[in-house]
């Protein structure tokens, strides 16, 4: 049955005749762009690289690990990675990488990674072929279909689809063939509240601009910091190299953060905050802007929508307030706007620090005002749109105008959440889990995830998990969310898949292509990850779990190229549907769909129509990618609005931030938790890896010296920290880099834990913080949890056994 398996790594036809193109000129329907700047290097890509003497044969290939998309120069003898550096001619990175970039030589090495699909008996795991995991799946999925319905099944989706080819491009089609309303996924515990106020300020999910980092004279952040996490919602290689670049061209940097972070000591000014309180500030600093009147609105103007519901809400915010709130003087709010507003070219960028809080959204739509009211918006230098060449819902079809974004089409059955682009807060997934009732789910895919130690509220989701009828796990590792499962298939080997940023290159601070061959065949008894999740999408619409799935994927391939050859003002409009697929080819897998993409996209070549355009055999000719060029304004084409103008003032958002300045200031501002990252880990999953966590233990709880000493506690002495949902014990690392009545602790740890195939996570274990977190503690427009800014109580644990 599946002796039809196609490895994925011969889809690419490079045509000759590409591998030279230069200064290819764009005539791309909705951008302005001059041309490309192509590195041409014809030492070839992946699988058909020259063996040297030595065996060995060097492959470039992007890094899938976080969203900086840094290029890999990646030495191979065999199947074997023997060396991994940065490639110094990769044309966004330039040789940047990160300690993490090289562990995938570790990742893909490691013994405990899981190979082969297995099936969980009681406690027992009993490795399967993939025909018995899929029939498995089949049966009890459809035993549940037919008892329960469809609602009945729920699925959950981590933060490494997001870097995965396979997953990006098939997981849609699985999520829709369930056809379920319970879909989760980590967005909830990350970016939600952006894509909201993104959503309804400039019509679609992703028009999230981003700081021109590159030609800026002036960056605000808010609660990120990339000289950990390399950056967010902005992928910029290098973002610490482009920091000081910035910096010696004169330009300034400020950070605003509880914590005095590696960022915050590379800055200009560091402007320590309460956590959860961005929104006040935010608006405090727009309100100085209106009345003192420094707002220019310079080329927005005729495209914004509700200035005078802005001019209201912000007449009505107190300085005095807001700084009681924010911590933060108001002579400084004060200097912080005039600063913004006279600075030629600035930015005001927010993340995850100003996203895991109860005014998540709010803030995340001040980012964007403050950018707006200085004449910031979609200026060179300013915050700025990207112009991706595939994937991006603000470059299709007609510009300027749109249906916008609409939330709560249905809610969640237990606690009433509004549906937010198709999915449920991740935070209410436990009590859908364990509620009875219609639409109770008793069967749920995680697909790439691990939000056991992810989302608030672990213990309880772990302990629903085990009262599912079915769960199924697509992952690399048994640990301690796929412990749970009753099958858990292996994702496929990093190594043996094509890459391509179709998500990230959407948000990216330059425009650029870049594809990766695959480097190593799937070996026997592998399954490219797209073929898992399209024989469970054939499973979940009943199709069975015998179907064909090269068929199906034709199929559907086909259906793409329907719609592009209907689609009004496409590049392929009236073309034969047939004269496309046969120049697609025959290979199935995610590199066709990809190259239809880019074919029919703004740079695309349009099957013939742009000979000097873009497809997969450019991008093959080109191992260290293609520059398209620095950012262009994109203002109105970007936008997709009903009204056709920027929604400055969307009324619910107006709503919740007039609800939130009438709160009193209190008087007592009790001890809280925030969170944090550490360069040398990845969310909850890299921690398998020896040469990543060895020496100095990261899961420490931070507190400020004066705090400290008010508990009587010295440095490395266990401190209990509770809350009213439950609590850890973490060493103290004494950090004057805390704000004092703020203390951090990292997430993803947590790894002590039975039943999982971890060994050397269980060796450095930490605590899992997301079990101090409820499940009440939602920002209510986005369903985003809030994961900063939580109370907490400290204790010193005397009891040496604990
Ligand atoms: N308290 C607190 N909690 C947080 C955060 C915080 O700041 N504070 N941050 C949140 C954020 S931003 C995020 S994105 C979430 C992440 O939440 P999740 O996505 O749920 O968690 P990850 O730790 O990224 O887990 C990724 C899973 O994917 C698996 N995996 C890795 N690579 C592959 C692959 O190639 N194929 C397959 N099939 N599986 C793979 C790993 O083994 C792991 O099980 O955590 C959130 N949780
Ligand atoms: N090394 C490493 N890199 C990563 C990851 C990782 O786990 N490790 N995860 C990846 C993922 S999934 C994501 S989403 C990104 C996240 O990327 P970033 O957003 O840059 O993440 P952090 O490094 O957690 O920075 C968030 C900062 O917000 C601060 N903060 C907390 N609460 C508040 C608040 O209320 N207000 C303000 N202003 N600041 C606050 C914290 O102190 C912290 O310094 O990182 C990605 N990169
Ligand atoms: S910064 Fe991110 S993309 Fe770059 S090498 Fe490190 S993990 Fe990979
Ligand atoms: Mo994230």
């Amino acid at each position: 049955m599946f002796g039809d398996r196609v490895p994925a790594d011969v889809g690419i036809v490079v045509h000759e005749g590409n591998a030279t193109c230069q200064g290819v000129v764009i005539t791309a329907q909705n951008c302005h762009h001059s041309g490309m700047t192509l590195t041409d290097d014809s030492t070839a890509t992946g699988m058909d690289q020259s063996e040297s003497p030595h065996g060995t044969r060097t492959v470039m290939r992007t890094c899938p690990l976080c969203e900086a998309t840094c290029g890999l120069e990646i030495t191979m003898r065999g199947d074997e990675v023997m060396r991994i550096r940065g490639d110094r001619l990769d044309v966004f990175s330039q040789g940047f990488i990160c300690p993490k970039g090289s562990t995938i030589k570790q990742l893909d090495a490691d013994p405990d990674r899981i190979r082969v699909p297995m099936i969980r008996e009681g406690e027992v795991w009993r490795e399967v072929s993939w025909k018995e995991a899929f029939d498995e799946i089949d049966r009890r999925l459809r035993l549940v279909h037919d008892a329960h319905g469809r609602d009945a099944v729920g699925a959950y989706v981590g933060n490494p689809n997001a870097h995965n080819l396979d997953a990006l491009l098939y997981n849609g089609a699985f999520l829709k063939a369930l056809r379920t309303k319970n879909v989760f996924s980590a967005s909830t515990v990350d970016q939600m509240p952006k894509q909201v106020s993104a959503g309804l300020m400039f019509g679609t999910v992703l028009s999230i601009p981003v700081a021109d980092i590159d030609r800026t004279d002036h960056l605000m952040l808010f609660g990120a910091n990339p000289y950990e996490s390399n950056g967010s919602l902005m992928t910029a290689p290098d973002f610490p190299g482009r920091l000081e670049a910035l910096r010696a061209r004169g330009g300034r940097v400020v950070v605003v953060d509880p914590r005095r972070t590696k960022t915050a000591d590379h800055a200009d000014e560091h402007i320590p905050i309460r956590p959860g309180t961005d929104a006040w500030l935010l608006l405090a600093m727009a309100a100085v802007l209106v009345e003192d009147g420094l707002v220019d609105l310079g080329r927005m103007a005729p495209w914004v929508n509700g200035m005078d519901e802005l001019r209201s809400l912000l007449a009505t915010v107190d300085l005095a307030s807001a700084s009681r709130w924010c911590s933060v003087p108001t002579a400084t709010i004060k200097r912080l706007a005039y600063e913004l507003a006279a600075a030629p070219r600035a930015a005001v960028y927010g993340r995850i620090g100003t996203c895991l809080q109860e005014h998540g959204t709010v803030a995340s739509w001040l980012v964007d005002v403050l950018n707006i009211l200085t004449a910031n918006l979609d200026e060179p230098g300013g915050a700025m749109f990207t112009s991706p060449a595939t994937g991006s819902a603000n470059m299709r079809g007609k510009g300027g105008k749109g249906r916008g974004v609409k939330f709560g089409r249905w809610t969640s059955r237990v606690k009433a959440h509004p549906e937010v682009y198709g999915e449920f807060p991740v935070v209410t997934l436990a009590e859908e889990i364990t509620t009875p009732g219609d639409g109770q789910i008793r069967a749920l895919f995680t697909v790439a995830g691990n939000p056991v130690l992810s989302t608030p509220g672990g213990t309880k989701l772990a302990n629903a998990l085990d009262t599912l009828e079915l769960m199924v796990s697509v992952d690399i590792y048994l640990n301690e969310t796929s412990r749970h499962a009753h099958v858990l298939l292996p994702g496929s080997r990093v190594l043996s898949r094509s890459h391509y940023d179709v998500a990230l290159y959407q948000l990216a601070v330059r425009n650029v292509a870049n594809w990766s061959a695959p480097v190593v065949e799937l070996a026997e008894g592998e399954l490219a990850e797209w073929e898992i999740l399209l024989r469970l999408t054939a499973i979940a619409q009943g199709l069975g779990a015998d179907v064909d799935v090269v068929s199906l994927d034709t199929v559907e391939l086909r259906a793409q190229v329907d719609v592009s050859v209907g689609a009004d003002g496409s590049l392929v409009q009236g073309r034969d549907g047939d004269e496309l697929m046969a120049m697609l080819g025959d290979v199935p897998g995610p590199d066709r769909r990809l190259d239809l993409s880019l074919r029919t996209g703004p740079y695309g070549d349009g099957f013939g129509t742009r000979p000097d355009g873009l497809s997969l055999a450019v991008l093959a000719a080109h191992p260290h990618g293609i520059d398209l060029g620095p950012l262009q304004p994109r203002i109105p084409d970007v936008l997709r609005t009903p009204s056709a103008m920027i929604e400055l003032a969307p009324t619910t958002l107006v709503e919740h931030a007039t609800a939130m300045m009438s709160r009193h200031v209190p008087d007592v501002t009790p001890m809280v938790l925030v969170g944090r990252r550490d360069l040398r880990s990845n969310n909850s999953w890299m921690h398998n890896l020896e040469v990543l966590v060895k020496g100095r233990e990261r899961c420490t709880l931070h507190v400020h010296p004066d705090d400290a000493r008010d508990l009587g506690a010295r440095n490395g002495q266990q401190i209990r920290v509770r809350t009213t949902e439950g609590s850890v014990v973490a060493p103290m690392e004494m950090s004057d880099t805390m704000m004092r009545g703020v203390v951090s602790l990292p997430h993803g740890w947590g790894h002590a834990v039975q039943g999982t195939r971890q060994n050397v996570a269980k060796r450095y274990a930490g605590v899992n913080t997301n079990v101090l977190f409820g499940t009440d503690l939602v920002d209510p427009l986005s369903g985003n949890a809030v994961l900063n800014g939580v109370t907490v109580e400290l204790e010193l644990v005397t009891d040496p056994v604990l």
